[in-house]
């Protein structure tokens, strides 16, 4: 496989960027070898600068829900940017994103747009305080809520990909706010909210289903005691449903689950491959927020034409019937011929799926929270990443990322992706 191209921009690069790279997951450091340069996506497929061809499952770490340069997404791009690519000013297309958006996830009755999930976390913690008039933040260990300060405790994500515990350069003072939980546990949450910080915790933010360990299902009962606990702790539940949201069910993991959350964060999908983020809830929360409240939060490209005109593309997509279905049918399909290769060759995994979602974790046992997602094989997860690469699969470069499927995925490439697994194997 030549790799020429690559290789020079990435040398290119490590001359430019920490790395060699804008976001630290990128770098393949913990799947070994370099990254791979991509010239162009096309449907399913990723092509690299050297004209190599992947089935791609890493899809942008999840926006693509309709694959790379999906027709209706592109035009929808192109007419906007000839009208205008900023404002700085109200548009009414914003308001059409946001009805649609409110239409599929009806707890987001008020919403802001902002640029990235990260901004929308942050955002939605400064409102959490701002309402409650508490500081203290509770997460769950292994979960990764962008790379805001007072989530960068035993986050995962690239995080836990390059083992930092937590980073440098985020003040001990505001760490101490945040209060880190065992995902899936419920009676440390009791014991959280019923104990004297219970009182002082303005929010618990949680993946519902989390990505950034790899996939991790939440247990039966688990979303109903942090909602019953935080509820009677007078805090506020925030659902980062950056990666659930429209790919976990049409309507999100609060959908799925039965649970409404009085904040949730979007990103990823929501922009169909643009820059985008989104948080809102509650009407009596979400007036807090300036100009109508006193919490302050702005953003020149929040509401930027171009990533408004992709989302409503995206959401339209999403809202036909059987598109969300579909997608997660062909992915039950994908994991079962997977699971199906690990037996074939007497090797362990465990297969986790939650709709368009899923990991190969290379694990003995169930694999449910941050603990037993640490006990997975990574080493063997690089061989197999790198063995995939070389015939024409691209995973993301981690084992504590999720991998995803797009509408653009065919049954055909499932079954090419189990024959290269097998090989893989
Ligand atoms: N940490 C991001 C996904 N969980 C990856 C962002 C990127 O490298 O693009």
């Amino acid at each position: 496989m030549k790799l020429d191209a690559s290789r020079r921009e990435f040398a290119r690069a490590k001359n430019l960027f920490p790395g060699g790279v804008n976001s630290p997951v990128r770098a393949f450091k913990s799947v070994g070898g370099e990254p791979i340069f991509i010239a162009r996506g096309s449907g399913a497929r990723l092509y690299d600068e050297d004209g190599n061809a992947y089935l791609d499952y890493a899809l942008s770490w999840g926006p693509l829900l309709a694959g790379h340069a999906h027709p209706r997404i592109v035009a929808a791009v192109s007419a906007a940017a000839a009208l205008g690519t900023s404002f700085g000013a109200p548009t009414a297309r914003e308001s059409a994103l946001a009805e649609k958006v409110r239409a599929l996830l009806p707890s987001m009755r008020r919403l802001r747009f902002v640029s990235s999930g990260t901004e929308a976390t942050q955002s939605a913690l400064r409102v959490a305080r701002g309402f409650t008039r508490r500081e203290r933040v509770v997460k769950f260990e292994g979960c990764f809520h962008g790379a805001t300060d007072a989530l960068l405790v035993r986050a995962g994500s690239g995080v836990e990909t390059l083992g930092l515990p937590d980073s440098p350069g985020v003040p001990a003072a505001l760490a101490a706010l945040t209060t880190v939980l065992p995902f899936n546990d419920s009676e440390a949450v009791r014991a959280h909210f019923r104990g004297p910080l219970g009182r002082e915790t303005a929010c618990a933010i949680v993946e519902p289903v989390v990505g950034n360990m790899g996939v991790l299902l939440p247990r039966p009962g688990f979303h109903q005691a942090l909602r019953e606990e935080t509820r009677r702790a007078g805090a506020l539940l925030v659902f980062d449903e950056v990666m659930t949201g429209f790919r976990v069910a049409r309507g999100g993991a609060q959908q799925k689950f039965g649970i409404e959350p009085d904040l949730t964060c979007l990103g990823k999908v929501v922009g169909g491959g643009l820059p985008i983020g989104i948080y809102g809830g509650r009407e009596e929360i979400m007036a807090q927020v300036a100009p109508e409240g006193p919490v302050y939060q702005a953003g020149t490209l929040s509401g930027n034409p171009l990533a408004m005109a992709a989302g409503i593309a995206m959401l339209d997509l999403v809202a036909e019937p059987g598109f969300t279905e579909a997608v997660e049918r062909m992915t039950s399909d994908l994991c079962e011929q997977l699971r199906e290769q690990c037996r074939r060759a007497k090797v362990t995994a465990q297969l986790n799926q939650a709709g368009s979602m899923w990991t190969c974790f290379f694990a003995e046992d169930e694999v449910f929270d941050y603990p037993s997602a640490k006990r997975a094989d990574t080493a063997r997860f690089g061989r197999v990443h790198r063995a995939l690469l070389e015939r024409g699969v691209y995973l993301p470069p981690s084992q504590f990322e999720s991998a995803f499927l797009s509408s653009e995925h065919t049954a055909a490439d499932i079954e090419a992706t189990a024959a290269a697994f097998r090989a893989a194997l």
